[in-house]
């Protein structure tokens, strides 16, 4: 990685996957999410992103597109790339009121 700093956009981008390999690291295989690593991230680094914690295990399922109970990169990702879609549409919404 450079060394200057990174912008703003390449931070998150950053973070993005760091946050992955933190929680991915802690058992198991290193390089992906079990279930209760899964769990734990969203608990902790996606609380109101992802509030209907009752649907939880529907959208595990969902993203667990082999279905082994584990969480590669690519299945995290999608996870990201929905949330920032509904970030998306409420900024529509927020343009559009003005
Ligand atoms: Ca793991």
């Amino acid at each position: 990685m450079a060394a200057e700093p990174l912008t703003e956009l390449e931070a998150a981008i950053e973070t993005v996957v760091t946050t992955f390999f933190t929680f991915a690291r802690q058992k198991g295989r290193k390089g992906s999410l079990s279930i209760s690593e899964f769990q734990e991230l969203v608990t902790q680094q996606l609380p109101h992103l992802l509030k209907d914690v009752g649907s939880l295990d529907d959208k595990m399922k969902s993203l667990d597109v082999n279905q082994d109970s584990e969480f590669k990169f690519n299945e995290y990702w999608r996870l990201i790339g929905e949330l920032a879609k509904e970030i998306k549409k409420e900024k529509v919404l927020e343009i559009r009121k003005k």
